[in-house]
């Protein structure tokens, strides 16, 4: 009942190598945040999931909760549900439970670069799901998406907890293009975006009392030092995160605390921070549904539901090819 391809060979680690090595031989330097979610990177995001200041995951939550039966039914009743970013699935079960009441849930495809979360999301979904078939993809959804099986029938690709707003508008652009070229006629996107709001709730979102958020931007690094035989000393460094309201997006870095030198062994590569000197690490943008109206158009699509929580702080979108 559980097939996992894993796409993460000799090609990715040469990935990881050419990204890094341009993305800190540039300046201002940059690293892509792909790459927090090792198996600690994961954890760490689950605790950001349930911290006091982190609302959208609890603001899917309740979409999700309330109107996923009426999600479906807009959808035309999908027996296969892809799930980009899958991570833990947390949220998935509402959409899951909801495919089974209405008795058309025959697949789950989970799409997620880390490798350890999907192989434990698949063996607690077919135990919690009798008969489910769970057919996982374990890769860079940006690099391996045409590799999502199609078992015929409707889909319903799903991209929750805002991670498309991890993307620069031209990687969103080129994204969305590939993934309306993957819907049939009948099939549906199913997109959570964060929506814009007053600073002060964005940043504390982002930079947490308890410094969960901190220590996960600073995993990247750990990742590095592991991966890329490089000596990262986590204390040099603090996380910053701002909200640029001209971009609409937040804004992660890594700062600098002295003046330093790193050395990548893996990469043959030595380079120096200057104190003060901040590294993005991540944006998280912000939308508003003129905007999210705009980029489906853009890309060839077209919405055909919206729906938010209480609050107004987060919404779910349906959408089609045009
Ligand atoms: N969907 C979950 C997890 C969001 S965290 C939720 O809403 O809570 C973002 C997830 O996307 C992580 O599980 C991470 O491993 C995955 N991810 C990030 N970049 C990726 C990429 N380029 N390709 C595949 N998966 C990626
Ligand atoms: C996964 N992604 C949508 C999260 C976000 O909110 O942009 C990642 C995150 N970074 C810091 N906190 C959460």
């Amino acid at each position: 009942m559980i097939a996992i391809d894993v796409h993460l060979d000799a090609d990715a680690a040469a990935t990881m190598a050419r990204d890094v090595r341009a993305g800190l031989c540039a300046y201002p330097k940059e690293l892509a945040p792909k790459y927090f979610y090792d198996e600690r990177g994961s954890q760490l995001f689950e605790q950001i999931t349930e911290l006091p200041e982190y609302y959208p995951t609890r603001a899917e939550r309740e979409i999700l909760s309330h109107r996923s039966a009426e999600i479906l039914t807009s959808a035309g009743a999908p027996a296969t549900l892809v799930e980009l970013g899958s991570g833990s699935a947390a949220k998935t079960r509402h959409l899951l439970d909801a495919m089974r009441d209405a008795g058309s849930l025959e697949t789950y495809v989970p799409v997620d670069i880390s490798e350890e979360i999907t192989h434990q999301t698949a063996s607690l979904l077919v135990d919690e799901y009798p008969g489910l078939a769970v057919r996982g993809l374990v890769c860079d959804f940006e690099q391996h998406l045409e590799r999502v099986p199609d078992e015929g029938g409707a889909r319903m690709i799903a991209f929750l907890g805002g991670t498309i707003g991890n993307l620069y508008p031209r990687q969103r652009h080129a994204f969305l293009e590939r993934i309306a070229a993957l819907l049939s006629p009948g099939d549906h996107l199913l997109l959570g975006t964060d929506l814009i709001k007053e600073r002060e709730r964005l940043e504390a979102a982002y930079d947490d009392a308890a410094g969960v958020t901190a220590e996960f931007n600073k995993n990247v690094l750990a990742v590095l030092n592991r991966e890329l035989g490089a000596d990262f000393d986590l204390d040099a460094f603090e996380h910053v995160a701002r909200y640029d309201a001209e971009a609409e997006r937040m804004d992660i870095r890594l700062r600098s605390l002295v003046d330093q030198d790193v050395c990548l062994d893996g990469l043959d590569l030595e380079i120096s921070f200057t104190a003060g000197e901040e590294m993005r690490t991540e944006i998280s943008t912000k939308f508003t549904r003129e905007r999210l109206e705009s980029v489906y158009q853009s890309a060839d699509m077209e919405l055909r539901g919206w729906f938010t929580d209480a609050a107004g702080d987060y919404a779910l979108s349906l959408a089609c090819r045009a």
